[in-house]
């Protein structure tokens, strides 16, 4: 009997600069002894040491009392926020030098790969919540550059929900579980969220973009990420322009459903977690372009809106994303803990050439990271834990404190000092010493925000009117969820009524859901984020009709649908099935880049027509539609007529349909489609030609069914179903 193996292999993943200095830390104990930590051998790891064999335990014991001690303390507080995440490896390559913008060397050398260091994550959940939450995604990368690190440290969404970082605790406290029972985990959708958003208006854009697809990505590979603020750049000769970063995925940008984000989270809640492992594992390497949008400082003034406001995204239209460079993710860490769990990112790790604006955003991010590091991470030291260290050497004058490692020798710890030759140097501009940036500052010290951060809803606007119907459809969706849970009826009503000041349709199809009217005469004042002495008025949102009406790159439908690149489909098959074509069809997959798991009534092999033992890589109880891109049903008389009685089967299909997945079948198994819910029969006239239903393709010939169905996986979803709105997804 023939065997045929339908698993990726895995692929040896390349080192970098940083991955050899990580490897001197590296402990592998293969074929080594146990020690204690003091490197004493063990001859008993098993058996604590007792006063006779039914005797209490003794003191003196320090095998049981190291290893008791240490477990007792081996966890540590996990992240206030984004405390649930994965990490990755890989490089960085510059498309061109940027000498004209900045003097960063990194981004001016195309020669040299960059090490870099990503870290995904949700927002609200704890470190073990769902990777499918409803919720903003951190998208984190430490650049180790030849002259120090720089963070990138942004979201996979362009604006926040706060202008200002006074505010950050308050966003944190209302979105986390509430606090007197812990319900709910990883979920905005409860009362303490929208109480504080429906009181302050500068959330609503933010809150357009967690409510649309973006907040349920169907792969951290597939989705994009933005620095958010606005930074600056600064060249050679001193010159400032302003900079949005952005991270353009290859793949394209694409979400799962919301029904089906949920049944993940049930079936597989590592499903983001375990995608990027295994994309990274079989050689698929996730890839993001760099984009830069540039500003000469002279225009600080030229838009409708404030540069240093976070709410604000600056249109691609307005200004285009230039692509500088490419970043590979290219090898997985060697354990969680000591890499992805330990990685510190901080807003403020910059190098020359690169600098902050006033966003007073950024400005206060600038203090919680390393504060925050301070309790997380122990002590000051945690930029000598190996994951944080720079590539490049560090000296100063700092010194001592907790689990410091370095061994700083010489008697002087300060300067100016003469006996130790003044040494470590300060290090001359012009030959790489930080210098920041001159920017004039003439102004009374107040506390207060700007009347140009007083526009809450012209870009909430266009960012819904540039969604397709079923972006637009699955928004109303999200809103209609996400306060249906809310119990304040109050708060349901409020919210609706700031959502009538972006769209009325919006507003009253959330209504509708609700049961509710949008009310007519909003409370006042709208805006609750006001000084005890504050005159209300000054605090009110301004309409403003922005300029642009639509801009394509807001949605999702505009995205890149060219490759199958480890895209996942499920085969469905028994014993019986035609061998042949299930080959003719898996092999064009794979060639294409997919993964084809095989999955049958039960675990082992199945005994296909020709004879022949096709492995099986899930049963229908371990396997499920929702973990898969798109699903094929190959022919075979004996495995189309169990499949057929199999509600399972059925089930698999009927779900994948309801998700708008590509669905390919052989003519053969027709049979199996004529059981489930969206396919009635195959015409009598059937011919290659004929349109069944988009995305649900049967074909004769297995080599003419993989060309379609291949170009079907690509589309990611057929939205279309749902738009007589009968399938709920
Ligand atoms: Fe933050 C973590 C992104 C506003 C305070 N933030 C954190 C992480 C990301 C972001 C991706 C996880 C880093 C990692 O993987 O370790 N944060 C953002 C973005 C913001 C933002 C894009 C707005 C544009 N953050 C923000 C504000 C404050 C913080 C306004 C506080 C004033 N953020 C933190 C923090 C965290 C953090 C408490 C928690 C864990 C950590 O820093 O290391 O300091």
């Amino acid at each position: 009997m023939k065997k045929r193996d339908t698993q990726v292999k895995m692929v040896k993943q390349p080192e970098n600069e940083k991955i050899k200095s990580l490897n001197q830390h590296i402990s592998d104990a293969s074929g080594e002894l146990m020690t204690t930590d003091q490197g004493v051998k063990i001859n008993d790891d098993q058996n604590s040491l007792r006063g006779g064999d039914r005797g209490a335990t003794l003191l003196e014991d320090f095998i049981l009392r190291e290893k008791i001690t240490h477990f007792d303390h081996e966890r540590i507080p996990e992240r206030v926020v984004h405390a649930r995440g994965s990490g990755a490896h890989g490089v960085f390559k510059l498309y061109k030098p940027l000498g004209e913008l900045t003097k960063a060397a990194f981004l001016n050398d195309t020669e040299t790969e960059t090490p870099v260091f990503v870290r995904f994550s949700t927002v609200a959940g704890s470190r073990g919540s769902t990777d499918l939450a409803r919720d903003v995604r951190g998208f984190a990368v430490k650049f180790y550059t030849q002259e120090g690190n720089f963070d990138l440290v942004g979201n996979n969404m362009p604006v926040f929900f706060i202008q200002d970082a006074m505010k950050f605790p308050d966003l944190v406290h209302a979105v986390k579980p509430e606090p007197d029972n812990e319900i709910p985990q990883a979920a905005s959708a409860h009362d303490t969220f929208w109480d504080f958003i429906s009181l302050m208006p500068e959330s609503t854009h933010m809150i357009m973009w967690l409510m649309s697809d973006r907040a349920i990505p169907r792969s951290y590979r597939m989705m994009e990420g933005f620095g958010v603020h606005t930074f600056r750049f600064i060249n050679k000769k001193g010159e400032a322009h302003f900079v949005k970063f952005h991270w353009k995925p290859l793949l394209g940008v694409h979400s799962v459903a919301w029904d089906e984000a949920q049944n993940i989270s049930g079936k597989d809640p590592d499903f983001h977690r375990r995608d990027l492992w295994d994309a990274i594992e079989c050689g698929a390497f996730p890839e993001y372009e760099l984009g830069v949008q540039i500003i000469p400082e002279a225009d600080e003034f030229k838009f409708d809106f404030d540069l240093l406001d976070s709410t604000k995204i600056i249109p691609e239209e307005l200004v285009p994303v230039q692509r500088i460079g490419k970043m590979t993710l290219n090898r997985n860490p060697d354990n969680f803990f000591a890499e992805t769990e330990q990685a510190a990112f901080h807003i403020g790790n910059v190098v020359p050439g690169i600098d902050f604006t006033n966003d007073p955003l950024l400005q206060g991010r600038l203090f919680s990271y390393t504060d925050t590091q301070l309790i997380r991470l122990g002590g000051p030291n945690f930029h000598e834990i190996p994951i944080n260290r720079p590539i490049n050497s560090s000296y100063n004058n700092q010194r001592d404190g907790f689990m410091r490692q370095r061994i700083d020798r010489g008697k002087t710890s300060y300067g100016p000092n003469s006996l130790g030759n003044n040494d470590p140097a300060q290090v001359k501009e012009a030959e790489g010493g930080f210098t920041s940036y001159q920017e004039r500052i003439d102004a009374r010290k107040v506390r207060a925000r700007s009347d140009s951060f007083r526009d809450h809803f012209s870009q909430a606007r266009l960012f819904f009117h540039s969604q397709s119907e079923p972006e637009k459809n699955h928004i109303i969706d999200a809103f209609s969820f996400e306060l249906g849970k809310v119990k304040a009826v109050a708060i349901r009503q409020r919210m609706v009524g700031i959502l009538s000041l972006v769209d009325k349709g919006l507003a009253a199809e959330v209504a509708f859901a609700l049961g509710i009217e949008v009310p007519q005469q909003l409370e006042k004042p709208i805006n609750r984020s006001i000084p005890a002495d504050g005159d209300p008025s000054d605090y009110e949102p301004i309409q403003v009709e922005g300029k642009l009406k639509k801009s394509d790159a807001l949605s999702m439908m505009n995205t890149t649908k060219e490759s199958i690149l480890s895209r996942k489909v499920a085969v469905l098959a028994a014993d019986g099935v035609n061998a042949a074509t299930l080959q003719v069809v898996r092999d064009a997959i794979l060639a294409a880049g997919g993964i084809v798991h095989v999955i049958a009534p039960k675990l082992g092999e199945i005994i296909a027509s020709d004879n022949t033992a096709i492995p099986v890589e899930e049963s229908f109880l371990t396997g499920a539609s929702v973990l898969y891109d798109a699903v094929y049903v190959p022919g075979g008389k004996n495995s189309v007529a169990t499949l057929e009685a199999e509600a399972n089967a059925v089930h698999f299909l009927n779900e994948a349909f309801k998700h708008c997945k590509a669905i390919g079948a052989d003519t053969e198994a027709s049979q199996v489609l004529e059981a489930t819910y969206f396919f009635d029969k195959l015409p009598e006239e059937f011919s290659e030609e004929t349109v069944l239903s988009e995305g649900v393709v049967i074909a004769e010939k297995p080599s003419e069914l993989a060309d379609k169905f291949i170009k079907a996986i690509a589309q990611h979803r057929f939205w279309e179903r749902e738009k007589p709105r009968q399938v709920p997804a």
